[in-house]
């Protein structure tokens, strides 16, 4: 008989998350995994915490184990590469390390030994299919799936006790909220009325002033990446209905929660984090490039997109002043190189987003193929996409840029003047036009 956890502050719970990895490894217990997508933006940190955090607590819906453990899908180093993740964290009174990052699970060298598959758990959020090592590991111990990108296909629909939720929001942390309110509404009401949370020794007066200030908190978390992904609900491409009742939802928790509520306005908060997300101009080019950066294999070929939050012209002139070089250029077209070589990319294409002197919202998308095969599918996406996309000529000096073709190898930059679509639906055009695996 397992039991749920006892009402914790998310500090806390984090803390007894991580250590329990350990225990599971050297007692060989059971233990359940969220994880999210190994772009690891926001929404797949809060994704996974927010699952992680209310699931554990809530009351046991079957006998696996009653601990499910939140982990960001990137190297404890790339924590640093997100100043949105560091100005969001006081919000919710944690810091970089108490984050669970692949760092924190054994070397994938030795992963399958100290955590066998049977004895795993793998809810998926942000995602669909587990990939790399881990997919090659344990893809068949995901046991349930939130979200929003288009379905692979790969989670299998019955999952039990387990959620089986893919579809359009603007972010999966809404459709995480609309998954576990009513637990978590439930567990907040019965931590007030039972005193549990006073026990933990917070030295606020009261139980329930106790349980809203950790409600409020986490709600924060929840409320960011929403904000985020849908411009503080103000696009209307990306809003949808899941999105607007989320943040409702959360708003209210704040409302409970008289410390926070007198410092929270929406457009503040959003300012607050949008613009530490912006605030890329400390960081490496190659940090920018792998800041926002997914893979996928499709037929024989290897898929890499970059997304970045600044235009090319911002890129180039980085990639300038670090290699110490007038030509912008050559310097910007050798970083993505070393980017792409590193990886072994077949196809590599680069997403950005930014605002004309006009204030209007733009995207560029520069694609890059790296030998034969790989260019025949860049030239097919090139004509399948120009008219969903909007795909118009990229014009400036700098033609060595947005146009290269030869026998081997490909390359193209152009506006993308349908902005609504981001990576979600540009990489599977780029899958589809590299071929069924
Ligand atoms: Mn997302």
């Amino acid at each position: 008989m397992t039991m749920a956890l006892p009402r914790n502050s998310l500090r806390g719970f984090l803390v007894q998350a991580k250590a329990a990895i350990r225990t599971a490894i050297d007692k060989r217990q059971r233990i359940a995994f969220v994880i999210g997508n190994e772009s690891a933006d926001l929404d797949s940190l809060t994704c996974s915490i927010l699952y992680a955090y209310v699931q554990s607590m809530a009351p046991p819906r079957n006998d696996f184990t009653p601990l499910y453990i939140p982990v960001t899908n990137i190297p404890r180093s790339g924590l640093q590469l997100r100043p949105e993740f560091l100005a969001l964290f006081p919000h919710a009174n944690i810091e970089s390390q108490h984050i669970i990052t692949l760092d924190d699970l054994p070397d994938m060298s030795v992963i399958q030994s100290k955590l066998p598959p049977e004895n795993t758990k793998w809810i998926l959020v942000d995602h669909n299919a587990l990939q790399g090592q881990l997919g090659k590991i344990y893809s068949d111990r995901v046991a349930g799936v939130i979200d929003h990108h288009e379905d692979e296909n790969k989670v299998r629909k019955d999952t039990g006790s387990e959620p089986h939720v893919i579809m359009k929001a603007g972010s999966c942390t809404s459709l995480v909220i609309e998954n576990c309110q009513a637990s978590w509404d439930l567990l907040s009401t019965s931590a007030m009325s039972s005193g549990a949370a006073h026990a933990q020794g917070d030295s606020l007066s009261d139980d329930s002033a106790v349980v809203s200030l950790w409600d409020a908190q986490v709600a924060q978390l929840g409320l960011a990446s929403i904000l985020i992904d849908t411009a503080n609900l103000q696009s209307k491409d990306k809003t949808t209905e899941h999105d607007i009742r989320a943040v409702e939802y959360l708003e209210a928790k704040i409302m409970t929660c008289p410390r926070l509520s007198a410092q929270y306005t929406r457009d503040n908060f959003f300012k607050e984090i949008d613009s530490a997300k912006r605030d890329i101009g400390g960081l490496k080019l190659q940090d920018i490039l792998r800041k926002d950066y997914k893979e996928w294999e499709q037929g024989k070929l290897r898929l890499g997109i970059s997304s970045v939050v600044k235009p090319i012209a911002f890129l180039q002139e980085k990639a300038g002043k670090e290699a110490g070089s007038q030509s912008l250029n050559k310097a910007f077209l050798r970083a993505l190189q070393k980017f792409a070589e590193v990886r072994n990319l077949d196809v590599y294409a680069v997403m950005t987003t930014s605002t004309s002197t006009e204030g209007q919202f733009q995207r560029e998308l520069l694609v890059w193929a790296f030998n034969h095969q790989a260019k025949s599918a860049a030239v097919k996406f090139a004509s399948n996409a120009k008219q969903e996309l909007g795909l118009e000529d990229w014009h400036d000096s700098n033609a060595e840029v947005h146009e290269d073709d030869e026998d081997n190898h490909w390359r193209k930059l152009w506006w993308q003047r349908n902005v609504e679509h981001s990576r979600k639906r540009v990489a599977p055009m780029l899958r589809e036009a590299m071929g069924k695996e």
